[in-house]
């Protein structure tokens, strides 16, 4: 299933897909595809776990992590820990267009992103108000916690480190499966290619955690001459593997695109066989491949697919 141009994206986030597509199809850059498509998550709040108002951290705070990468130039742009800031690719964007840097973080990034002209506002809603006082009502349990005291079940932090090693219990209906988020590439038909990601992290994260979304070769990659990849899952792990980077050199040296995305999931499989995660793959001609770490509760993985083979997004799995 080869053919230009081409967008992939993590998950079943159809309208993102399209709109990155018609942006391709109209004319614009693979740069402008992936940052329109993922900002269209944004907006849309895709499954909660892109954009404002979805997974709250232990204070109730949304913040989001993205990131974007011209696979032409190696330049990439990315934000995390950014707060009341909707359109967090679009503040990426900004970082790779108007700074030398690559990652700027916290409130130093909202206060770059306001200067370059995007609206601060608060990124709380019902629904994240709401998950935030279930988790307070239900004591606290820390979902990323481990070694702490005092007992959570007595108190909502703050938490201290405790002497002896104890992992806390993760709370219970702590379900990182339902946390997607997006992460695209873009081929277009003279070869170039873009991929960027989205996403607001993890529900009760502890405030101030990054996820792998805006590290260059974890959350995404992009070589113009080798291809791109992007990845999803329990950032905490997937980080320290780098699988995008690793999936893009496994291109590069002649893997096909599914073979690549299944070596960089067992790559991570080795330390964590339980671990939550997938990834796409594309490679320079179009073609495209994915892979997730079967466990119980997630053994497909589903991701969007257009190409010019395709009439509207596709999804695949
Ligand atoms: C993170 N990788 O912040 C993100 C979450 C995610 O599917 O992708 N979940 O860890």
């Amino acid at each position: 299933h080869a053919s230009l141009p081409l967008v992939i994206n993590t998950w079943p986030f159809k309208n993102a897909n399209a709109a990155a597509w018609s942006a391709l199809q109209s004319g614009a850059s693979v740069l402008d595809a992936v940052e329109t498509g993922c900002a269209r998550c944004e907006a849309d709040q895709c499954n909660g776990s892109v954009g404002f108002g979805g997974s709250p951290d232990e204070s109730g705070e949304t913040t989001l992590d993205a990131m974007i990468m011209n696979g032409d130039t190696m330049e990439a742009g990315a934000v995390a820990d950014l707060r009341r800031i909707k359109n967090a690719i679009g503040v990426a964007r900004a970082v790779m267009e108007h700074t030398d840097h690559t990652l700027l973080v916290g409130e130093s990034a909202s206060v770059f992103a306001e200067n370059m002209g995007f609206i601060a506002e608060d990124l709380t809603t019902n629904k994240s108000v709401n998950i935030l006082s279930e988790w307070l009502k239900g004591n606290c349990q820390p979902n990323y916690r481990k070694n702490v005291l005092p007992d959570p079940s007595a108190s909502c932090g703050p938490y201290k480190p405790r002497a002896t090693a104890r992992r806390n219990k993760r709370a219970q209906g702590a379900n990182e499966r339902s946390h997607d988020t997006i992460g695209m590439v873009a081929l277009d038909r003279d070869g170039h290619m873009a991929a960027g990601t989205s996403t607001n992290g993890l529900t009760h994260k502890v405030p101030g955690r990054v996820g792998d979304s805006p590290i260059v070769g974890a959350g995404a990659f992009v070589d113009s001459s080798a291809g791109g990849a992007a990845a999803t899952g329990d950032g905490d792990i997937m980080m320290r593997l780098l699988p995008s980077y690793l999936a893009v050199e496994l291109m590069r040296a002649g893997a096909d695109p599914s073979a690549a995305c299944k070596t960089a999931i067992s790559r991570i499989k080795r330390h964590y066989s339980g671990f939550f995660g997938a990834i796409i793959c594309a490679n320079t001609t179009g073609h495209y491949g994915a892979a997730c770490n079967k466990v119980p509760g997630f053994s497909q993985f589903h991701f969007m697919v257009s190409n010019s083979e395709s009439e509207s997004p596709l999804m695949e799995y």
